[in-house]
């Protein structure tokens, strides 16, 4: 487990740009409060529900460090559960952390991710560099497709693993944009497609929470039979609005959640 917050993340950070090359490019886009003083509004990582590897063994991670559970977040059809943790530090990110519940799922399917887990030794889950440690298993096309035609969201595991799967600019804390909308002009006009799941804005004032995504980028992965290029991660940007004690809502919106999944789907 880190000791370090700010190295928790700068290594996450690192991590995910190998993956994400347009995340640099939107930095810059978005300005300076950006480029040298990055204020993210949370991260977000992803799992199986299964013992060795559950939503609890990534959230000891940040327990560790300080933080503390906020809200659960359940989606029926997506056969996920989440829960997200926040630090009373107001510049550390909230961490939004799903796992897949596998019971629910097909039996081909839960022995498929059953033998990616069992190769993962049971020391680096507790290992400091856990969190972005990718995969630790070796896969081959056919089972990534058997995967993926079942749950988009175990096929992306079985080959990202362990790593933020988006970081979040928060619009809040931006100096050149003040709504979501001019946010998402901005990359559009760069080029950088949107997640239109939902409509390009997912959520709305009165829910407290505005939040959009890029499409995720798209990486080359290896697999035992060859490599190919495969939907990496995105990058996500949200807007929050204070509630009626003049606070900004620090939770997330399910509905809206639902639909921000789906940034790594095949284009
Ligand atoms: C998490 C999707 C939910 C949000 O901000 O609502 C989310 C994921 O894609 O793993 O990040
Ligand atoms: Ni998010």
């Amino acid at each position: 487990m880190h000791t370090d917050v700010k190295e928790l993340f700068n290594q996450l950070w690192a991590n995910y740009l190998e993956v994400t090359p347009s995340a640099k490019k939107i930095h810059a886009i978005l300005g300076s409060s950006q480029q040298d003083d990055v204020i993210n509004d949370h991260i977000a990582l992803r799992t199986f529900n299964i013992e060795k590897v559950s939503l609890e063994k990534l959230a000891a991670h940040l327990l560790a460090l300080g933080y503390t559970e906020g809200g659960e977040y359940h989606f029926e059809a997506k056969k996920l559960y989440a829960k997200h943790f926040e630090h009373t530090d107001p510049t550390l990110p909230k961490v939004f952390i799903s796992e897949l519940l596998l019971e629910k799922c097909s039996e081909e399917l839960q022995s498929i991710v059953r033998k990616l887990v069992d190769q993962i030794p049971e020391a680096a889950v507790t290992a400091d560099n856990f969190l972005y440690s990718g995969r630790h298993w070796t896969i081959d096309q056919q089972s990534y497709e058997t995967l993926l035609a079942e749950s988009e969201y175990a096929a992306w595991m079985s080959v990202w693993g362990y790593r933020a799967n988006h970081f979040t600019v928060s619009v809040n804390a931006l100096n050149n944009y003040e709504t979501l909308e001019s946010v998402n002009q901005a990359l559009k006009d760069a080029g950088f497609p949107l997640n239109t799941s939902g409509g390009e804005i997912k959520g709305t004032p009165e829910v407290l929470l505005e939040q959009s995504s890029t499409l995720a980028d798209e990486a080359p992965v290896q697999f035992t039979d060859g490599t190919r290029n495969i939907p990496s991660c995105f990058y996500e940007f949200a807007r929050r609005y204070p509630m009626a004690n003049g606070q900004l809502y620090g939770g997330f919106v399910a509905a809206s959640a639902d639909k921000i999944f789906e940034s790594t789907n095949v284009r």
